[in-house]
């Protein structure tokens, strides 16, 4: 049976591929999405891809995984840096997470290379553009179904 991943999205990410290509690239999210949807048949995996400005509804969405999910594929965006929230509701969920950032977080601003999520992320990606939802979701797999 496929088993389900939930990828979740932090603010702003609905706006993406509408500026600063040269950080986060051209693709919008909803091509995001389908990369993600076709890399995800091709794995066995069934997917529920979210984006949220709202750090309530993103912790919301976390905890529905609990009853839903294998496991969660986050970018939090900005919420990566300071959310305490999203890690607890992360630390309750009980099976694989993975990080993805577009952008090299580690090469920008040093407020950017602290994460909260990584003290609980599984796996982190960060620097391979969108392609890291892919590279997420193969890894996914992998920690799922050996
Ligand atoms: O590199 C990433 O994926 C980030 O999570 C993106 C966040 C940033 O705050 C993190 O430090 C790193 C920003 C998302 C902003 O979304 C965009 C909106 C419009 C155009 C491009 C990106």
């Amino acid at each position: 049976m496929n088993k389900h991943v939930t990828i979740l999205n932090g603010p702003n990410l609905n706006l993406l591929g509408t500026r600063e290509p040269e950080i986060y690239g051209a693709e919008t999210l909803a091509d995001v999405q389908a990369r993600c949807v076709s890399t995800g048949k091709e794995l066995g995996l069934s997917l529920a891809f979210r984006q949220s400005n709202h750090e309530g509804e993103i912790v919301d969405w976390i905890q529905a995984a609990r009853d839903t999910s294998a496991g969660i594929v986050i970018n939090p965006a900005a919420l990566t840096h300071t959310s305490v929230a999203i890690l607890d509701a992360l630390n309750m969920f009980d099976g694989p997470v993975i990080e993805v950032h577009i952008s090299q977080i580690h090469k920008r601003e040093s407020f950017r290379h602290h994460s909260y999520v990584s003290h609980r992320a599984d796996a982190v990606i960060a620097g391979c553009g969108t392609q890291g939802y892919c590279l997420a979701l193969h890894r996914m797999s992998t920690l799922l179904n050996g």
